[in-house]
């Protein structure tokens, strides 16, 4: 785990030490978690908007996607409060994402996982398959495609379902968790943690009478579609023009799209 140096959140920028130290962490176990990466106050805003359209009693969750008994995928779609780059474009985050997924990385998807009280422990799973089946011994020595961003907006403990995660198990071409170590990821709002696509993990069972909201947000390779999980990218507002180079640019409204397209051009072959 890392706990961020008061500088170094005053500054929106990680130390060497931190950086190094951050990148051994999720190298070696696949996941990282950090204690304190957004202001509490952004995640409380972000957690009463969510949860003022999510009750039980009016099964609002019926527009969401059941993964698992009592555990759901929600979509949420970029526009306020959710558009804060803040969030998205956290400028501590996107240097750890840019050092574990090289320099071309886009934002592929945002949502919430809902589980429900009573929910059970999920299945145990890494969140794709291996990207090349004819070559199963490929998928614990690539470097990473594909990270997991999740972000409790609620204080998450052992009793409202932490996630379960098992360290080092995207190493190797088909992990059984038992023989890898089990780690549990609790964290206070205002934490995240952050997991390779190819880690075994599962979210922990609900004994709680609250609903247990992890958002989450998944950060790609560029090249890189995720073709298996029940998710959305919907920008509903016009991005800043600083953090167009998160979104694949056909997600991007028309006008945007083709401003953010002949830049691009001009770039590679000089002005038209
Ligand atoms: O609910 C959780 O803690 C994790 C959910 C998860 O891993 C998934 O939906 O793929």
């Amino acid at each position: 785990m890392i706990i961020l140096k008061s500088e170094e959140i005053a500054n929106r920028n990680l130390d060497a030490a931190t950086l190094s130290q951050a990148k051994t962490l999720f190298e070696t176990d696949g996941f990282l978690k950090i204690e304190n990466l957004f202001e509490k106050e952004l995640i409380q805003l972000l957690a009463s908007d969510l949860m003022e359209n999510l009750s039980i009693e009016n099964d609002a969750l019926t527009r969401g996607t059941r993964i698992h008994n009592r555990r759901y995928i929600v979509s949420v779609a970029l526009k306020p409060p959710f558009n804060q780059p803040e969030l998205y474009a956290n400028s501590i985050l996107l240097s750890l994402m840019k050092e574990f997924l090289g320099p071309h990385y886009i934002l592929g998807s945002i949502g919430a996982v809902i589980s429900l009280p009573g929910a059970p422990d999920q299945h145990i799973h890494s969140d794709y398959e291996p990207l090349f089946k004819e070559q199963p011994e490929l998928r614990g020595v690539l470097p990473p495609y594909a990270i997991t961003v999740g972000i409790p907006l609620i204080d998450i403990d052992l009793l409202n379902g932490p996630t379960k995660i098992w360290a080092g198990s995207h190493r190797v071409p088909s992990p059984d968790a038992k023989n890898f170590p089990r780690h549990l990821l609790c964290g206070p709002v205002g934490s995240c943690y952050f997991w390779d696509y190819r880690t075994l993990h599962a979210g922990g069972s609900n004994h709680s009478e609250q609903m247990r909201p992890l958002l989450y947000l998944a950060y790609t390779r560029r090249w890189f579609k995720d073709y298996l999980n029940p998710d959305l990218l919907l920008i509903e507002e016009e991005i800043p023009e600083e953090h167009r180079h998160l979104f694949p640019i056909q997600q991007l409204k028309y006008a945007e799209a083709e401003t953010d397209f002949k830049a691009k051009v001009s770039a590679l072959f000089g002005p038209a």
